[in-house]
């Protein structure tokens, strides 16, 4: 049961700058990057594990003989991160992470969700797999890498979404945080975030977005919300580097053009039963529906693209 709008509001009331950052801009970075070295031990380990080229992928013959769209993330007991639980402190207990999320969500907020997110770069893409997916808004590949692969996200970029694309039904009193576990160029695909797009709330996938004048805006229509001119800000950093953003702020990725594939760590983190932290008043700030019956439009009934249409790799 969904305890959102009866449960009781924690206040804390010291303002906090991702409090700030949220109703402004609808997304935080944080100045302080979470353990550069944790991060990169962390990341050895990942890379140990397996090869991130060609050899995660189904044979053309293989995905034919049985194409399965759904249910091809990571979940409870298929999740490489479960392997390394004991080696999240750098992230989960940094006190800028701690504080961040606190402010947002109250005390005792819970991770809903943890997963490894890898952006394959192009070389490591089969050809017959390039040619099927150009120019797809989504590029999920967890449908073509081989069963046992499916314990991490690969992306070979994904248009600008919500990430309530995924919650049907429920409100955006959820962030997502993401980390970087080693430095992310322009050439790494790198997360493009689109400020203050949150204030139009929530938006069916995908969204009408239309380059503006200036260099780096996109005019965004939400109907019969509104519209408003966004800025796209490109999170590029260093190891450890970490963003926390709205479930309504759109963001994508192009596709991977480095030599590496780029792997980072994405949570998911909602209060705890009953509490409501900052997030919930920036929202009651935007006055704008925050939940959809169903939150996107560009699949079949298999949940293969239905249609191809992409914005971010434009920007
Ligand atoms: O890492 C990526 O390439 C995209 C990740 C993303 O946008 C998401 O997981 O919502």
């Amino acid at each position: 049961m969904y305890l959102g709008e009866r449960a009781p509001a924690w206040t804390d009331a010291r303002p906090h700058p991702v409090l700030d950052d949220f109703a402004r801009r609808g997304f935080h970075m944080f100045g302080q990057p979470v353990d550069p070295a944790a991060a990169a031990d962390l990341l050895s380990a990942l890379r140990a594990d397996r090869r991130y080229d060609d050899s995660l992928f189904l044979s053309e013959t293989e995905f034919d003989a049985d194409p399965q769209y759904r249910g091809v993330n990571p979940r409870p007991g298929r999740n490489l991160l479960e392997q390394f639980e004991d080696r999240l402190g750098f992230v989960e207990q940094a006190p800028q992470i701690v504080g961040g999320l606190t402010a947002l969500l109250g005390p005792g907020y819970r991770i809903m969700d943890r997963k490894v997110v890898c952006g394959v770069p192009a070389k490591s893409i089969p050809p017959w797999l390039k040619a099927r997916i150009a120019g797809n808004p989504v590029n999920n590949l967890g449908a073509y890498v081989k069963p046992c692969n499916r314990d991490v996200t690969y992306f070979y970029g994904i248009d600008f979404h919500q990430d309530l694309i995924d919650f049907k039904e429920r409100e955006a009193d959820f962030v997502t945080l993401y980390v970087y576990l080693h430095r992310v160029t322009r050439a790494d695909a790198p997360l493009f975030v689109l400020e203050n797009s949150h204030s139009l709330g929530a938006s069916v996938f995908p969204h009408d977005l239309t380059r503006g004048a200036a260099p780096d805006s996109w005019l965004y229509r939400n109907p019969p919300v509104g519209e408003a001119m966004t800025r796209q800000v490109v999170l590029t950093g260093d190891a450890g580097f970490t963003a926390v953003w709205h479930a309504c702020t759109l963001h994508g990725t192009q596709p991977d053009d480095g030599d590496e594939e780029r792997i980072s760590l994405r949570y998911l983190f909602a209060p705890a039963d009953g509490l409501r932290g900052g997030l919930h008043g920036v929202n009651q700030g935007l006055g704008v529906p925050l939940s959809l019956q169903a939150t996107r439009v560009d699949l079949d009934g298999a949940g293969a693209a239905a249609i191809k249409a992409n914005s971010v790799n434009k920007a």
